[in-house]
């Protein structure tokens, strides 16, 4: 254990001794940190680290100690409401409310068919949610239009891990970062994402020296300043640069080759896909220098052992998948899998995206069941007591998709659960105006950017209102107890969920009810048995076991069993025909292969290595628009702020929108440091303050999505493209052109005018007028010339650096 002095963080606002603290996990990000809840007076008054959590020994970072504000906040949504004939929505009871979606799902199923209802969730709901999700979803509206935010967020871990190694769940764990001997965080900036994680790893690496750490992202990001190696690579450049190192190991033939011929398929193809990635070639497509490359090389090829995370800069890339495959050949040759401190960490980013997939309420059936093996349909319709055939099993549908399902009218009800859709979805003003096109419900705490086109809202309870579990970044099963009670009018989504199924009736083919549970413990009860046999099974916990051992990583078969750290600790790969979880994907196409293709490939329990063609990214910087455009997250909020703006320390932190500009670019442009510009992409465009400084490369901006909010033109997503990955359909956040322009209004400078005294008129700086103007010096000035005067600087706020960090 990584963890040598306890700190125990808390943030607690309370006048006298608090009643209770209540065991919890913390809701907001992967790591999945331990917690417990204060509580007084029947509210949440405050929060403090869990110093028995193995996953954080009592930390939290500034997020985490600071989310229970929201629980308490004034406008949290009391009553259901409903969209009137004028247009605004009005407060209605859960039964008027209920009983409209029901009549609304039962004539979309009657006009449209059954593959016509939509339940798009979360990655931040409950494992007993997403299972639910499921039956009601699959058994009972008969749909296989399930999909959730984790299509944005960690679809493509999903899907690199069924191509490489035949199921989900990722191999290695935290416990393997605090051993390894290199760590490559590829395309995370886990100092900002994951801050307990990052404390763990630099608290380790500040007494031992270990891990070394290689950073691999086109910012100089908070986590690079404290790499030993960082690949600075052009935006959309993650395959090649890959390529470029898996073939340089392979050259110095630095390869497990007993590894590769005992538990491998594909080599041949895959070393052929990398052949002509020689350094030079792989240093001019990713700007990285032969030298640093070599280094990069060298490293990966003779280090003991190997952890590599990977996150949004790999996944929202057109090539997404194919990047984290890379990574797991790369691991691969290497024999570095299965082994203390080794293996692929592919992570997730919200507390239980990883949840939802492994109980199936999006992609696949529940506990990882391959929807095109008709012996795993059987089973759950065995387990579910309905009959097989009402099961659908056409191909999943990502977001993008059903974007498009519902703009052709194909989808008549669209619920959407735990998302802020319409600031997190890729150009989202397409996504609004395909919403007008089908029945919408949002059910979320609060009034939303997405609730303005809600035709139903229904308030949620919130993260220590109720009781459930979840599942972070390495195959943790975490437990969060109930600390208080909803505000009056407030349910769960849980409870909320089975309502509906009592209203619809659902029954299964002996005419009883569908569903029987009726408490977030007797569903895990439930899907504990439906997981039995499967990769993902957990048979052996329960509620009890959660709390008391503090989280078990899956699989956990029996009660004797204290989880497992690391997958394939046996080199036993999920890649039988009749265990895998899916027959795989035409790595270049994305298309579903069949069985037959599958079972041709004889994998066999051994890992499957693909060939990794490097394509360009499909959009690119051009005449128009030439600057490439990055998105992405500040360790102040969490996405659409919807918690994170409600703490008042947060939302003092960053209270803006901006975009981040290279010193050497804002110059060309004469952009002075805060002034409002223009940025606008093929979709739409915004006006944010510049923040000039050296984290971005040249012709690269960034942008943070955290501010979507419809009258300020300042969200990332009016921007975003909305194409996505082949294979994961994951849409492409990280790369899009725009083009920035300067807002300027102009002066012309009458006699005897100084550059003091108008920069005074305008309240700026004499340094900020002279530098939008590009002026040395003050004698460049004469009448009748015409300046040009910025709209309006604004203080973008630097944040501290990491105020958390002086704790380690
Ligand atoms: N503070 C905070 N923490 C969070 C969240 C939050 O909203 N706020 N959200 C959580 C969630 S759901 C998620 S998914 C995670 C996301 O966590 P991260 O993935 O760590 O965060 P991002 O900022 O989205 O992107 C990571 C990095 O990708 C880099 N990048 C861009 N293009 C490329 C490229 O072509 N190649 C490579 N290699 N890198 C590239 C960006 O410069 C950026 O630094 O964070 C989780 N934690
Ligand atoms: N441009 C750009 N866009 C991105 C990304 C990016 O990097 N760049 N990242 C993408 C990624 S990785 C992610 S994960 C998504 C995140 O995008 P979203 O999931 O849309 O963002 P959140 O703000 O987390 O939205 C969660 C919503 O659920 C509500 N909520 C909170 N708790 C509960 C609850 O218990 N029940 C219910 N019913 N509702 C609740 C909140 O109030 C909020 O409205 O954004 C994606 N979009
Ligand atoms: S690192 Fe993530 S899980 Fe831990 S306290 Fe911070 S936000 Fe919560
Ligand atoms: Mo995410």
């Amino acid at each position: 254990m990584a963890w040598q002095n306890e700190r125990i963080d808390m943030n607690v606002y309370s006048q006298g001794e608090v009643d209770k603290w209540v065991y919890s996990t913390c809701n907001i990000c992967s790591v999945g940190c331990g917690c417990y809840t204060a509580v007084k007076d029947g509210k949440i008054v405050g929060i403090k680290g869990n110093g028995d959590h193995p996953t954080n020994r009592g930390r939290l970072g500034p997020k985490g100690e600071n989310q229970w504000y929201a629980n308490n906040s004034t406008d949290r949504l009391t009553t259901p409401l409903i969209r009137d004939a004028d247009g605004k929505l009005k407060p209605a009871s859960w039964d008027e409310a209920m009983n409209l979606i029901a009549e609304k799902a039962k004539a979309s199923i009657k006009e449209k068919g059954t593959n016509s209802i939509a339940i798009y969730s979360t990655g931040q709901g409950f494992m007993e949610d997403y299972y639910s999700i499921a039956k009601i979803g699959r058994a009972g509206l008969q749909t296989h239009l399930l999909d959730a935010n984790t299509r944005l967020c960690t679809a493509t871990t999903e899907f690199c891990l069924l191509q490489s190694f035949g199921a989900d769940g990722t191999p290695a764990s935290f416990d393997d970062i605090d051993e390894t001997d290199t760590l490559m965080l590829f395309g995370h900036n886990v100092a900002e994402t994951g801050t307990v994680l990052f404390e763990r790893i630099m608290e380790r690496k500040q007494k031992t020296g270990k891990p070394y750490l290689i950073v691999v992202d086109p910012r100089k990001t908070l986590t690079a300043k404290e790499a030993d190696l960082h690949l600075q690579l052009y935006p959309g450049t993650n395959v090649a640069l890959l390529n470029g190192l898996v073939n340089e190991i392979l050259k110095s033939r630095n390869v497990d080759e007993e590894f590769i011929s005992n538990h491998t398929i594909g080599f041949e193809e895959m070393e052929a896909s990398v052949a002509d990635w020689n350094l030079d070639k792989t240093s001019k497509v990713t700007g990285i220098s032969i030298e640093t490359l070599e280094k990069a090389a060298h490293q990966l090829g003779t280090t003991a052992s190997l952890v590599s995370t990977t996150l949004q800069g790999t996944f929202q890339s057109a090539d997404a998948t194919t990047a984290c495959v890379g990574i797991n050949n790369l691991h691969l040759i290497r024999g570095l899998i299965g082994k203390p401190g080794s293996g692929p960490l592919h992570m997730a980013g919200q507390p239980s995206s990883s949840a939802n997939r492994t109980a199936g309420g999006v992609g696949t059936y529940p506990a990882q069941r391959n929807h095109s093996n008709p012996k795993h349909i059987r089973e759950i319709a065995e387990l579910w007591n309905v009959d097989m055939m009402t099961l659908p099993v056409g191909p999943e549908k990502g977001i993008e998709e059903q974007i498009s399902m519902i703009e052709k009218g194909e989808i008549g009800l669209f619920w959407n659960i735990g998302t802020n859709s319409m600031v997190s979805l890729p150009n989202r003003q397409r996504a609004r105006k395909a919403m007008e096109n089908t029945f919408v419900v949002v059910q979320d705490p609060f009034l939303t950017e997405t609730t303005a086109v809600a035709d139903v809202v229904l308030p949620a309870a919130l993260w220590g209102e109720k009781e459930g579990t979840m599942e972070n970044a390495d195959r943790t099963i975490n437990i969060v107890r109930k600390a208080v009670e909803p505000p009056e009018g407030v349910k769960s989504d849980f409870d909320i969920l089975l309502d509906f199924a009592r209203r619809m009736d659902f029954k299964d083919k002996d005419g009883n009810p569908l569903i029987t549970y009726t408490t977030p413990e007797e569903c895990f009860e439930e899907f504990k048995r439906v997981s039995k046999g499967r990769p993902c099974d957990i048979t052996g916990m329960s509620y009890d076991r959660l709390e008391k051992e503090r989280g078990l990583r899956w699989p956990v078969k029996d009660e004797q069993s204290k989880g497992t750290p690391r997958l394939y600790a046996d080199f036993n790969f999920s890649t039988t025909v009749d265990y895998t979880q899916s027959f795989g994907k035409d790595q270049f196409t994305g298309r579903a292969l069949t069985k037959e293709e599958f079972e041709q490939k004889n994998a066999n329990g051994r890992a499957i290595l693909h060939p990794t063609h490097y394509l360009e990214p499909a959009e690119q910087p051009n005449d128009e628009y030439p600057i490439w455009l990055t998105t992405g997250r500040l360790v102040w909020h969490w996405h659409t702020r919807t918690k994170t703006a409600r703490s008042p320390h947060l939302h003092v932190a960053a209270q803006h929108g901006y975009v981040e500009i290279n010193t050497e670019d804002a110059k060309a442009l004469s952009i002075v440091q805060g002034e409002t510009v223009k940025v606008s992409s093929p979709r739409g465009w915004i006006q944010v303050p510049a923040r000039v400084g050296d984290s971005v490369q040249k012709g690269l901006v960034f942008v943070p999505f955290h501010f979507g909010s419809w009258e300020k033109k300042e969200a990332a997503n009016e921007l975003t493209a909305d194409f996505t990955d082949p294979l994961s359909k994951q849409p492409v956040f990280k790369q899009s052109a725009c083009k920035i322009e300067k807002i300027r209004q102009e002066h012309k400078v009458d006699d005897g005018e100084s550059l003091e005294y108008i920069a005074e008129q305008y309240g700026l700086s004499v340094t900020d007028l002279k530098e939008a103007n590009s002026l040395t010096n003050d004698y460049q000035i004469s009448m009748g010339q015409t300046l040009e005067i910025p709209l309006s600087i604004i203080n973008v706020p630097i944040p501290p650096y990491m105020p958390y960090r002086e704790k380690i």
